[in-house]
C-alpha cells in the first residue's frame, strides 16, 4: 500500500495473494464516511471524502476497494449497533442455537470478532459458553461489558491471538460476523484465528454475498468500511494458505443475501456437498469473468437514474417524503443519487446515537423511529431495504392510513 488522502492508503498489491493486478469494478466517486454522522454545530463544516472504488484482482478474483481509510478513523467511535435492530437480535439468537447443536460449547471458550455490543455473546453465554468479545467500537465494548459479557475493546490481531491464548487458552469456536470485510490483513487475520483455535476449533464467519450483491445491484452496501465483497473462490484460498480448509459453507438471506462460512484446520473436517455446490454454482455464473462486472456497472447507473425519477416524480406530485433507517448503506445511496433535505424531510431511525445527528454528505436530520409514527410522510424511502419484510410488517398502521414505502433497488418501487 502507499499513502493516499490523509487517513487512508492506496491499495497496491491483492490482501489475499498479493498479485498487482486490477481490474476496475466500479467507481462511485468521491464519498463521506457511511457511518461518520455529522453534529448539527457542525452542519457547515466541510468533512473527510474519500475515493471510493471497487477493483478486482485478476489472480485469486478477489473483489475489493482501491483505498483503505485508517480503521482508527472508521471504528473507534462507531454509530452501528447491533442490538438496534430487532431482526439481527432474532439473527443471532438463531445463530446460538445452532452452534450449541453443532459443537459442543458448554464451559469451553468462544471468541468473537468484532462482537459488537454483544448481540451474539449473550444467548451464547446463556448455552453456558466461555464467551470473551474483541471490539475495537469504545461505545459497544463498553455497552457489551456493562451486560457481563466479557469484551477486549482491540482491533483483533495476531498479538491479540497470542494473549487471548496464554490467559484463557485455545478455543473450540472463533466466530466473526460482518467483520472479515472490515480487515485489511486478511492473511494475518486468518493465521491469527488458526493459531488460537484448538486442534477440533471452528471458525464461523458470515459476509455479504457478492453473488446477491450483484444480482441485486446492491451497490449501497460499498462504502469505506467494506473493504472486501466475498465469493467462496479467494475465501478458500486465504485459508489454505494459513494452513485451514473451509468445509461447509450456508447462504443466508440477512444483510441482502450472506454466506455464512465454517473453517478448521486442514484435514480435520470433510467438506460439505454445499461447498462443491456452491463452487460449481460460481463457475456456472462466471464470477471469474469481467462481463458480470460490467453489467453491474451499467445497472448501478440505472438504478440512480430509476430512484431519482421516482423521487422526482413524486415530489411534483406535492408528496412529503422521508428516509427509513439511518443505515450505512443508506448514506451510500443518499450520496451517490445526490439525495439532500430537500427531497427527504428526515430519516427515522432506532439507533440513540444516531437520533439528532445529521447524515454524512447530505445533512438530513436523523429523528427517532417514532417521528415516522407521529408525523408520518407521504412515503418512507426503505434505506435498510434488507430489513424491508420485518419494517413493512411492523408499520401496518402506516400503510392502513394510506403511507407508502420505497424500496431503492434493484431499480425502485413502490411497496404497496
Ligand atoms: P443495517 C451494517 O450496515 C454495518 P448498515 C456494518 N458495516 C456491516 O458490515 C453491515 O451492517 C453488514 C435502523 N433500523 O443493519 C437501525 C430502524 O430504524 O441495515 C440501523 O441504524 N428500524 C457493520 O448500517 C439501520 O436502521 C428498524 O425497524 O447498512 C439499519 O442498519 C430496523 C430493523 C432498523 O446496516
Amino acid at each position: 500500500m502507499s499513502m493516499g488522502l490523509e487517513g487512508s492508503s492506496v491499495v497496491r498489491t491483492c490482501r489475499i495473494c498479493g498479485t498487482d493486478r486490477f481490474e476496475g469494478v466500479v467507481s462511485l466517486g468521491l464519498m463521506p464516511l457511511a457511518n461518520r454522522f455529522i453534529r448539527p454545530e457542525q452542519a457547515a463544516e466541510a468533512e473527510p471524502r474519500y475515493p471510493l472504488e471497487v477493483i478486482r484482482c485478476q489472480e485469486c478474483e478477489l473483489v475489493q476497494l482501491s483505498v483503505v481509510v485508517d480503521p482508527e478513523i472508521l471504528f473507534r467511535d462507531y454509530a452501528y449497533a447491533s442490538s438496534a435492530s430487532a431482526p439481527v437480535i432474532e439473527h443471532f439468537a438463531a445463530l446460538a442455537t445452532d452452534l450449541a447443536a453443532r459443537f459442543k460449547l458448554r464451559d469451553r471458550l468462544v471468541v468473537e470478532i468484532g462482537s459488537n455490543d454483544g448481540v451474539l455473546l449473550d444467548p451464547l453465554a446463556r448455552r453456558g459458553a466461555r464467551v470473551l468479545g474483541i471490539e475495537p467500537a469504545r461505545g459497544q465494548s463498553t455497552a457489551a461489558n456493562a451486560r457481563g459479557l466479557e469484551t477486549w475493546n482491540e482491533f483483533f490481531d495476531e498479538g491479540v491471538a497470542r494473549r487471548v491464548r496464554a490467559e484463557r487458552g485455545r478455543a473450540a469456536l472463533v466466530i466473526g460476523n460482518n467483520v472479515l470485510a472490515h480487515m485489511s490483513d486478511l492473511s494475518g487475520v486468518a493465521r491469527a484465528v488458526g493459531s488460537l483455535l484448538d486442534d477440533d476449533g471452528v471458525f464461523v464467519f458470515e459476509v455479504p454475498y457478492l453473488l446477491d450483491l450483484l444480482d441485486r445491484v446492491e451497490y449501497d452496501t460499498i462504502y469505506h468500511e467494506h473493504l472486501s465483497y466475498f465469493h467462496l473462490a479467494p475465501l478458500k484460498r486465504l485459508f489454505s494458505d494459513a494452513g485451514m480448509a473451509v468445509f461447509h459453507v450456508e447462504r443466508l438471506s440477512v444483510h441482502g443475501g450472506s454466506i455464512r462460512v465454517y473453517v478448521g484446520h486442514a484435514g480435520r473436517r470433510s467438506a460439505s456437498p454445499q461447498l462443491a455446490a456452491m463452487s460449481a454454482t460460481e463457475g456456472h455464473r462466471l464470477l471469474a469473468d469481467q462481463r458480470i462486472y460490467r453489467s453491474f456497472a451499467e445497472s448501478v447507473v440505472a438504478s440512480r437514474v430509476a430512484l431519482n425519477d421516482l423521487l422526482a416524480d413524486r415530489i411534483a406530485a406535492g408528496w412529503r417524503i422521508a428516509g427509513y433507517g439511518a443505515s450505512a448503506k443508506g448514506n451510500t445511496l443518499l450520496n451517490y443519487c445526490a439525495i439532500g433535505p430537500d427531497v427527504l424531510e428526515y430519516v427515522a431511525d432506532t439507533t440513540p446515537y444516531k437520533q439528532g445527528l445529521l447524515t454524512p454528505g447530505t445533512r438530513i436530520p436523523v429523528v427517532p423511529e417514532r417521528r415516522s409514527v407521529e408525523d408520518p410522510p407521504d412515503a418512507l424511502l426503505l434505506l435498510a431495504w434488507n430489513y424491508a419484510d420485518s419494517i413493512v410488517e411492523r408499520k401496518r398502521d402506516y400503510i392502513a392510513r394510506g403511507g407508502r414505502f420505497i424500496h431503492p433497488i434493484p431499480l425502485a418501487r413502490l411497496i404497496p
